[in-house]
């Protein structure tokens, strides 16, 4: 698929970099750029080399300002509801990834943005981004997860203030209130973003697969079934020949050499 809204590029192997790239429209999201979103996680999920996804935004001002206004203003209920529906499904789809999924939020993170934000695993903010959910403003409510996964993330009282303010959060509080793992200088977030990555890649492979299945799956379960889960994921860690050679070298005091089978 050629894409017209966003790049996906492999900057180093086993990472990827998709950019967000309507920065005209400060990367706002209109439906086809939510479908190539999907292709692009469709493309990651197929490339068992695939170590990493990192997503931004073109542009030094915003990671993604948002759904895109201009499209939604004459929506029918109907258009509406498959709107939000599709946002959902390409976020559903860049959750579900087996590898980890950092965002890289290079500037504003305003609804649909913040809501790409939250999809992703963890986020890194430059000192210059804003987060928010400021649907309230334009009449409408939250519609790619934010009622969802901001008070999964940050509590339901602080979500639930945010969500109905609309206020922005400024890259400091988004720290604060465990919205962002990391906050560091605009210049200086994407190499940390690739330094993260291949520090990622330089791990056991499947490891880092079964780790997330067991945080992501487990998060739906409860404590004793979510334990089960990870019990199981340990065990299949031990049919590897990554498990062999991690544990082979540490005892023979070398790095590791993993091959991700
Ligand atoms: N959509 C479309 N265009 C946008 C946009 C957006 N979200 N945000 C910015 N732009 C466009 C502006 O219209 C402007 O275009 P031109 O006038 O140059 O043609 C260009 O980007 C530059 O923006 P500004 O001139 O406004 O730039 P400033 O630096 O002055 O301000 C800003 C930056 C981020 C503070 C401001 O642009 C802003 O407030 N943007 C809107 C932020 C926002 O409200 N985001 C939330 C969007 S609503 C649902 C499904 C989905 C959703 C909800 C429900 N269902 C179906 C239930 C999701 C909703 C949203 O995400």
């Amino acid at each position: 698929m050629t894409f017209q809204n966003i790049l996906l590029e492999q900057p180093e192997a086993g990472i990827y970099l998709l950019t967000v790239n309507r920065p005209q429209a400060l990367n706002a999201l209109n439906s086809a750029t939510l479908d190539e979103i999907g292709a692009a996680a469709d493309t990651v999920a197929a490339d068992e080399n695939a170590r990493v996804l990192l997503v931004t935004g073109a542009g030094d001002k915003a990671f993604v300002a948002g759904a895109d206004i201009a499209e939604m203003r004459n929506f029918t209920p109907e258009r509406g509801e498959a709107f939000s529906a599709r946002g959902s499904r390409v976020f559903a789809k860049l959750e579900a990834l087996a590898i980890p999924v950092i965002a890289l939020v290079n500037g504003y993170a305003l609804g649909g943005g913040c809501e790409l934000a939250l999809a992703c695993d963890w986020v890194i903010a430059a000192d210059r981004a804003a987060f928010g959910q400021p649907e309230v403003n334009l009449g409408v409510s939250a519609g790619f997860g934010g009622t969802q996964r901001l008070p999964r993330k940050i509590g339901s009282a602080r979500a639930m203030e945010l969500l109905v303010t609309g206020r922005q959060v400024k890259a400091d509080e988004a720290l604060a209130i465990g919205l962002v793992n990391q906050v560091v200088a605009a210049a200086e977030i994407m190499r940390k973003g690739l330094e993260i990555a291949r520090l990622i890649a330089s791990k056991g492979p499947l490891a880092a697969r079964y780790t997330k299945e067991a945080v992501v799956r487990g998060a739906d379960m409860d404590l004793a079934e979510a334990l089960a889960l990870e019990s199981r994921l340990f065990g299949r860690c031990c049919a590897t020949q990554d498990q062999k050679e991690g544990m082979r070298a540490f005892l023979e005091k070398r790095s590791p050499k993993f091959e991700g089978k």
